[in-house]
């Protein structure tokens, strides 16, 4: 018979599994206003929205008749930097126009 003692077995904390949640998703948003030019909007749409012209006409005349459009959706960096970025090319040309960004729900 041997006489070898083994240590008793260590005990392992189980791996901690890190949960990893999706990050909330921003809206940007389009406020109408009565000076800017539909065009210059349609414009300022496709640049920074990367939409076709169909699209960002439709997005435009939504604001146009509704007050407000929204105009895509995008973490929360990426729609406060193209919301400011997009109202700063209208301020350029001494426009009014106005995107803001609220969190998704
Ligand atoms: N209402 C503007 C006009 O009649 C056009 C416009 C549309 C301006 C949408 C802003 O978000 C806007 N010239």
């Amino acid at each position: 018979m041997s006489d070898i003692t083994l240590k008793p077995l260590r005990k392992v904390a189980p791996k901690v599994v890190p949960k990893t949640e999706r990050p909330r998703l921003h809206k940007v948003i389009l406020i109408n206003d009565d000076y800017t030019p539909r065009e210059f909007v349609v414009a300022v749409l496709k640049a920074e929205f990367r939409m076709n012209e169909e699209t960002a006409y439709r997005v435009m005349i939504t604001a146009h008749r509704r007050g407000v459009c929204v105009v895509a959706v995008y973490t929360r960096d990426v729609a406060e930097t193209k919301a400011t970025r997009a109202t700063e090319a209208g301020r350029r040309k001494g426009y009014p126009l106005q995107f803001t960004t609220e969190p998704e729900e």
